[in-house]
């Protein structure tokens, strides 16, 4: 039954179909299915689908588009069932997609989970510029910045970030993380980046972390 109700998400996800997909999660949810499920099985399955026929031209930008909505709009409802219970972690965040990328799913998950950690996340959006990233930090007292890429071609950004904290005196004093599909912990030590996560949850108990 439960597995019925995945695959359907996943199909509406690919036709792009929000409105039946965040039926669909919330009626998953009301059946008692966990929201890694619905998260991993479902959403997920579909955008990585998507992936595929994206890589092999059989779908175009418009169709991802769409079904990028879709995956944001199943993950919201998805939040309160993702926070871990009773942590209750204090500290601010600064997250953002580096500049160039305008890939935000992943970094809106990683949001999503900090939040569920009780941190306060200050969200810069996607395609931020270096100097924004470090300049917010300074200005909301941030410990932390978070920073997802999803092109081989902007990965680069990132160390354009650490290069911006050093030439503005503050590396010491901020923990920058990594993540995304092409980044690495081996690109993340090249670059002198603190930490590299592979998925959303793990940057959020790295996060916590960093800032007790
Ligand atoms: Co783009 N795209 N895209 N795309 N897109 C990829 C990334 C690509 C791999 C597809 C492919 O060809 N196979 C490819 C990149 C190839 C490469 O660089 N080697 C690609 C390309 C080429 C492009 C364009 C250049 C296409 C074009 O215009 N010709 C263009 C670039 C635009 C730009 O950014 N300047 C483009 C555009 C788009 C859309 C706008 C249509 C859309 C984005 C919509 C949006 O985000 N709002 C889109 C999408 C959706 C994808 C795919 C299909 C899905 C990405 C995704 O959201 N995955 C993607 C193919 C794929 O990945 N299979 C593809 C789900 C998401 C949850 O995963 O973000 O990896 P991810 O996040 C994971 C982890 O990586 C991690 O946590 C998450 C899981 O828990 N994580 C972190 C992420 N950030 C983290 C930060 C952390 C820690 C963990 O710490 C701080």
């Amino acid at each position: 039954m439960s597995i019925a109700i995945l695959n359907e998400i996943s199909e509406n996800l690919q036709k792009g179909k929000a409105k039946i997909v965040v039926e669909l999660v919330q009626k998953a949810l009301d059946e008692g299915v966990s929201a890694n499920d619905i998260l991993n099985e479902g959403l997920l399955a579909g955008m990585s689908i998507i992936g595929e026929k994206f890589k092999n031209d059989e779908v175009y930008v418009p169709e991802v588009l769409v079904a990028a909505r879709a995956m944001n709009k199943g993950a919201i409802l998805l939040k309160p069932h993702l926070a871990a219970a009773g942590v209750e972690a204090t500290g601010k965040v600064v997250i953002g997609t580096v500049q160039g990328d305008l890939h935000d799913i992943g970094k809106n998950l990683v949001k999503m989970m900090l939040e569920g950690k009780g941190l306060e996340v200050i969200d810069l959006g996607a395609d931020v510029a270096p100097e924004t990233f470090i300049q917010t930090a300074i200005d909301q007292n941030c410990k932390v910045i978070c920073l997802s890429a999803l092109l081989t071609t902007t990965m680069g950004v990132m160390e354009d970030v650490v290069k911006k904290a050093e030439e503005m005196g503050v590396r010491d004093q901020l923990k920058i993380m990594i993540g995304g599909a092409p980044v690495s912990a081996e690109f993340c030590a090249k670059i002198g980046a603190d930490i590299y996560t592979p998925d959303a949850a793990s940057a959020a108990d790295v996060a916590v972390e960093f800032c007790k």
